[in-house]
C-alpha cells in the first residue's frame, strides 16, 4: 500500500549498505513493485527514495532507500553524508549485504556504526538465489553449506532475501515489524493532558496560507489523538471562538490555538482558561519543549544588532502576513530590539555559528529523531534555539500560561506570580 500521508506521521526505516548490495532491489521486493531504481551500475541511487507501507506494530512506515555508504568522489561523498543524515534521524535500519560476497571493510565499519547508534536494526542478506559466501555466513552466524557443528547466532535478526524474485521478502517484512517494539514511537500530542471525556477546543485559522481543502498536520493529528482518547473536540476559526466558547456549559479542558492567533484567542477567553498552541504541543511531543524554553533565555541578553535565523522545516505557501517572514520579525523588533537582523531559512545555514538565536517552526513535518539531530547541530554550534509557538507566547505575555496545562509544568504560573510579587 502506498500511503500519501506526510512523513512525520510515520516512522522511517532506512535501508543501508555498500554500493550494489541490492538495497534498491530489496525495497522493491518489500513493496512487491518497482519503487526504487535498480541497476548493476554502482552508485545509481543518488538521492534517497522514500515510500510508505502499513506494517503491524509500526502503522504507516516510510522506507528510505540510500546511496551506498562506500560511494566516492565529490558527489559520492555528498551522497554518503546524506545517508549518514538519514541514519541519524531514522527509527530503525535494515543493513543490506550481498550474501554471495565476502564482507568488506566499509561494511564492518557500517555495522559497528549501527551497533552503537542504539536504534533497532536487522541484517538482510541479499542475493539469496546465489550460493552463500562462507565468510559472510560465519560473520552473521549462519551455517555454511556442508559445514559441521553449530555457529553462535548473530546478535540481531538475519534474513536472506532474493531481491530479484522477492523470495524471503515476506519473512523480512515480519522481522521488520517485530523491530517496532524497540523503535522510537512518539507519544500523541495530548499525552498526559487528556482524560476520557475531556473537551478540547481547537482554534484553526483558515487564512490564505492554509492548504486548499484540508487541515494541517498538527490539527489533524491532535483531533485524531483526542478521539483516540475518547475526548470531545470542537474546531473553530478565531472569528467564531468568542461565541463558541460562551455556548459551552462547561469550560474546555484546554484551548489549543495556532500560535499566530495567540493574542486574539487570549483576548476572547477568560484569563484562567488553560491555553496553549499546536507548536508547543508538538515541541513537547518531540521531546524538545525544555530545550526550546531555555532558548528563550537568549532574549533577555540579546545583542542590540544580533542575528536570528527563523527556520522552517518544510516549504509552505507564504501569505501576506506570513509567520516566519512577517509576524515574527515584526514582534521581534517591537519586543526585543528593532535593529536585530532576522533571516528566514529552510536549511541549517553554513554560518549557523554566526547567529545569536534560532527560532524554529513547529517541526510538524519532521520526525522526533530528525528534530533531535537538528538540535544536536544547534547545541554543537552553541546557538540557543526556541520555536515559533514559544516565541509567540512569550511576545504576547502568555508565558508561563501556555505551558501550565502540561502536568510537568503544573503550577508554574502561580510560582512565577509569587516570584513577581
Ligand atoms: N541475483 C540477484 N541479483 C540481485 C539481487 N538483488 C540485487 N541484484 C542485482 O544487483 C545489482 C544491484 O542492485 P541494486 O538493488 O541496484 O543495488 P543497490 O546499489 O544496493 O541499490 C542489480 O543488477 C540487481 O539486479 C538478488 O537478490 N539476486
Ligand atoms: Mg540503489
Amino acid at each position: 500500500m502506498n500511503l500519501e500521508s506526510p512523513l512525520s506521521e510515520s516512522a522511517a526505516i532506512v535501508v543501508v549498505g555498500v554500493r550494489n548490495a541490492g538495497k534498491s532491489s530489496l525495497i522493491n521486493a518489500l513493496f512487491g513493485k518497482d519503487v526504487a531504481i535498480v541497476s548493476a551500475e554502482p552508485g545509481t541511487t543518488t538521492d534517497p527514495v522514500t515510500r510508505k507501507m502499513e506494517l503491524p506494530g509500526w502503522g504507516p512506515v516510510a522506507f528510505v532507500d540510500t546511496a551506498g555508504i562506500d560511494d566516492d568522489g565529490e558527489l559520492g561523498l555528498k551522497r554518503v553524508a546524506k545517508t549518514e543524515e538519514r541514519l541519524a534521524s531514522c527509527s530503525a535500519a535494515v543493513f543490506a549485504t550481498p550474501g554471495h560476497r565476502s564482507p568488506i571493510p566499509a561494511e564492518t565499519t557500517l555495522l559497528e556504526r549501527l551497533r552503537t547508534c542504539g536504534k533497532p536494526f536487522l541484517v538482510a542478506l541479499t542475493h539469496a538465489d546465489l550460493p552463500l559466501d562462507p565468510e559472510k555466513a560465519r560473520a552473521f552466524g549462519l551455517p555454511e553449506s556442508g559445514a559441521k557443528g553449530s555457529v553462535p547466532p548473530f546478535a540481531v535478526p538475519v534474513k536472506r532475501v532474493d531481491g530479484r524474485s522477492g523470495a524471503g521478502a515476506a519473512e523480512l517484512r515480519t522481522a521488520i515489524a517485530a523491530l517496532a517494539d524497540g523503535g522510537v514511537v512518539e507519544p500523541g500530542p495530548l499525552e498526559g493532558v487528556a482524560r476520557e471525556g475531556d473537551h478540547f477546543l481547537l482554534v484553526a485559522p483558515i487564512d490564505l496560507a492554509a492548504p486548499k481543502g484540508r487541515l494541517i498536520q498538527p490539527q489533524t493529528e491532535t483531533i485524531r489523538d483526542a478521539l483516540d482518547r475518547d475526548c470531545m473536540v470542537t474546531v473553530v476559526k478565531e472569528r467564531e471562538l468568542y461565541d463558541a466558547y460562551r455556548s459551552f456549559k462547561a469550560r474546555p479542558r484546554l484551548v489549543i490555538t495556532d500560535s499566530q492567533a495567540f493574542s486574539k484567542v487570549a483576548a476572547d477567553i477568560p484569563e484562567d482558561q488553560p491555553l496553549t498552541s499546536f507548536s508547543i504541543l508538538f515541541a513537547r511531543k518531540k521531546g524538545e519543549l525544555d530545550a526550546f524554553l531555555s532558548g528563550l533565555d537568549a532574549l533577555s541578553r540579546f545583542p542590540v544588532d544580533g542575528r536570528v535565523f527563523v527556520m522552517e522545516a518544510c516549504s509552505h505557501h507564504r501569505g501576506a502576513d506570513d509567520i516566519a517572514s512577517v509576524k515574527i520579525p515584526r514582534l521581534f523588533s517591537r519586543m526585543v530590539t528593532p535593529t536585530a537582523r532576522l533571516e528566514t531559512v529552510r536549511k541549517i545555514p553554513d554560518d549557523l555559528c554566526a547567529s545569536d538565536l534560532v527560532i524554529h517552526c513547529a517541526a510538524c513535518m519532521m520526525t522526533g529523531n530528525s528534530l533531535k539531530a537538528r538540535m544536536e547541530k544547534f547545541r554543537a554550534a552553541g546557538v540557543p534555539v526556541t520555536n515559533y509557538g514559544l516565541f509567540m507566547a512569550w511576545a504576547n505575555g502568555l508565558l508561563p500560561r501556555a505551558i501550565e496545562p502540561f502536568p510537568e509544568f503544573a503550577g508554574v504560573r502561580k510560582e512565577a506570580l509569587s516570584r513577581e510579587l
